[in-house]
């Protein structure tokens, strides 16, 4: 198996690695080529992403911290008391701590992929919630998974903030949806942030900013194929790409290659047009409307939404 030994060979065989070796041979084999967001995030990725938020041109995360720091008595006032916080991913804690701060919850159960991460967040927060339980979970938020017995009673709060639910295909996000909504069981809640549709200039903008973080964010990627699957991709021979689809209510990101060229990881060949894309993210945009036709076919019903006033990002408490 030629894929295996080259693995062998870049010293990484794990689990993650591997699959990571799979789908992206897949994906770079697909007409037009594509690869998944989720392997944007590794350490240098993430540090390229906090920094993207705090960008100018990027109002998400500002506006969703905004909107949550002022409805968070309005927020506290429909969520039951000594309730369990379950958050799907788990990044900066800022959001989280808002929540906190205003709602008296008995448990916080942080849930991600990455075991190291949970851990150090873990210990910040039991410091300024000395009385909060907290109980991380290491695992993928979107396959089914169990919650600590210690919640087992208390009703459950699902959060997942940051539109995340944007990188998603609309079935995904309905699929995930559906699933948090078993996995939190009866009577549950879920805060959930969702990025508005607005001025294409404002999309635009947000995703191609002046200073170019946003295009190493997209880059990176390669870097990472490059460095974990022993792939040869020129960096200077792509260039970051994202436009807004009104028809399909999405920016996309592409990475687009300058010139013909042949590219080889783990034994493989891809051959470039030039021009030729590889298709990196999606980040859906949802009105109002949309977002709550979403949540009711994965069976909630939107019992609040809140925005900013220039209807920015919206954040829905939602209901079973
Ligand atoms: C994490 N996610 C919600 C971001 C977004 O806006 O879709 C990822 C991102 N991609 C480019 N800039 C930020």
């Amino acid at each position: 198996n030629v894929h295996a030994s080259a693995l062998a060979e870049a010293h990484l065989p794990d689990e993650q690695t591997t699959a990571f070796a799979r789908e992206a041979i897949e994906d770079l084999s697909r007409q037009p080529k594509k690869l998944s967001p989720k392997y944007f995030y590794d350490a240098t990725g993430s540090e390229l992403f906090e920094a993207i938020t705090k960008l100018p041109e990027y109002y998400p995360t500002r506006t969703e911290l905004a909107i949550l720091k002022e409805r968070g008595s309005e927020i506290a006032k429909i969520i039951p008391e000594h309730a369990a916080l379950v958050e799907f991913g788990a990044g900066a804690t800022t959001k989280v701590r808002l929540l906190l701060g205003h709602c008296r919850f008995a448990a916080y159960v942080p849930v991600d992929i990455s075991g190291d991460f949970l851990k150090a967040q873990a210990s910040g927060l039991k410091r300024d919630f000395p009385t909060l339980g907290i109980y991380p979970v290491a695992a993928d938020f979107t396959t089914p998974f169990e919650l600590p017995k210690q919640v087992a009673s208390m009703p459950k709060v699902g959060f997942f903030p940051g539109s995340t639910i944007g990188n998603f295909e609309p079935q995904e996000a309905q699929a995930f949806l559906k699933s948090a909504r078993k996995i939190l069981g009866r009577g549950a809640q879920m805060i959930i942030g969702a990025d508005l549709e607005k001025d294409e200039r404002v999309l635009f903008d947000a995703y191609n900013d002046a200073a170019g973080v946003t295009a190493r964010f997209n880059l990176n990627v390669l870097v990472r194929i490059n460095r974990e699957l022993g792939g040869n991709f020129d960096l200077s021979a792509f260039t970051h790409r994202a436009i807004y689809n009104r028809e399909r209510h999405r920016i996309e990101m592409h990475l687009i290659s300058r010139k013909s060229q042949t590219v080889r990881l783990l034994g493989t060949s891809f051959a470039f047009r030039p021009g030729e894309s590889i298709h990196t993210e999606n980040s859906y945009k949802y009105s109002l409307d949309r977002f709550a036709a979403l949540a009711q076919g994965a069976g909630w019903r939107v019992r609040e939404s809140w925005t900013d006033a220039a209807k920015m990002f919206s954040v829905h408490a939602l209901e079973v």
